[in-house]
């Protein structure tokens, strides 16, 4: 398959990478609807470890065969399915060669006080599994964030001599921040930016809202304003955030929500320059036909002129 030139250039961005990481790059930019366009829709289903079974899938009990999930991304057109490595291990050799896989390396949970996550598969597991990308999830600001680094760094650089991508998943908690500063813009850039100095590829944050949070960041934030009214305008402040557009940056999609409001965080994510979404319980505690039109509204999003 030939790669269109956004994905070339996106690739270039990645001066160190070997062949191996670039391939699997290109695989999630080039697979499924909007393969090739540089932006991206990905299903993520490792909410059974952070949630609970009845609390993920007892609304659309289908979703609790991990089938359902690799089926789902594939019929929607998706460029990317994640999980932890169970959900992937039960559906590899059915769906092996069709939708580029991104195994979760960590995972926490909800009976745990700490914020946390246990090192749950390994980069070989991902290899075996034959998987695209590892997935890692780093809790900045929590007690625990520079132990959560420290094995991100291990383990992100065994995945790309073994020639895998990196998505980090940078969502910020702790003492420190209440529920309104894990999502404040200045908080999510900077999370954002940390993923990008830890050497994600792929970068996964939750959509910012207005908030400045931190006091030391808002005469910053004063002196050079970001129209914190304005999604789109948020969303490009994290863009720049990520070494001013040079790392691939989605945007999470929350608890079930009506579909218009992911339809108009897509259209925010698009105008701001981010490279997509990544949409789990909005996608499947759905019932399927409706998971289908939702997220065929947000590729149309995503495939429309800016
Ligand atoms: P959702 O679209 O369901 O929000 O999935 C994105 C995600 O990052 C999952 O990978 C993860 O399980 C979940 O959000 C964690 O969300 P929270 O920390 O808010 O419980």
């Amino acid at each position: 398959m030939q790669l269109t030139p956004k994905v070339r250039q996106i690739l270039d961005w990645y001066e160190s990478d070997n062949p191996g990481t670039k391939t699997n790059l290109s695989r999630i930019l080039m697979q499924g609807r909007l393969g090739g366009t540089g932006r991206m829709v990905i299903l993520p289903v490792d909410q059974g470890f952070e949630h609970g079974g009845a609390r993920s899938f007892a609304s659309n009990p289908a979703a609790y065969d991990p089938h359902y999930h690799f089926r789902l991304a594939l019929d929607a057109g998706l460029n990317a399915y994640a999980a932890p490595l169970g959900m992937i291990e039960a559906g590899a050799a059915t769906f092996a060669g069709e939708i580029p896989t991104i195994l979760k390396l960590n995972s926490s949970n909800s009976l745990s006080t700490t914020k946390d996550q246990a090192v749950t598969s390994t980069v070989a597991d991902a290899l075996r599994l034959g998987c695209s990308a590892i997935g890692f999830t780093i809790y900045p600001g929590s007690e625990y964030q520079f132990e959560l680094m420290e094995e991100l760094r291990e383990l992100a650089s065994e995945a790309k001599a073994s020639g895998l991508a990196v998505v980090v998943w940078s969502y910020p908690r702790g003492p420190m921040l209440d529920k309104v500063g894990e999502t404040a813009l200045d908080v999510c850039a900077y999370a954002a930016h940390m993923a990008a100095l830890l050497g994600a590829h792929i970068i996964k944050v939750k959509p910012p809202t207005e908030a400045i949070s931190l006091d030391a960041a808002k005469k910053i934030y004063e002196a050079n304003p970001v129209d914190v009214k304005d999604a789109a305008a948020r969303i490009a402040h994290v863009v720049q955030s990520c070494f001013g557009g040079r790392r691939l940056v989605v945007f999470s999609g929350g608890e079930s929500r009506g579909g218009d409001a992911l339809v108009s965080d897509a259209r925010a994510i698009h105008a701001g320059g981010g490279n997509g979404s990544i949409v789990g319980r909005n996608a499947f505690q759905r019932p399927r036909d409706e998971a289908l039109a939702l997220l065929a509204s947000i590729i149309e999003v995503y495939k429309s002129e800016v």
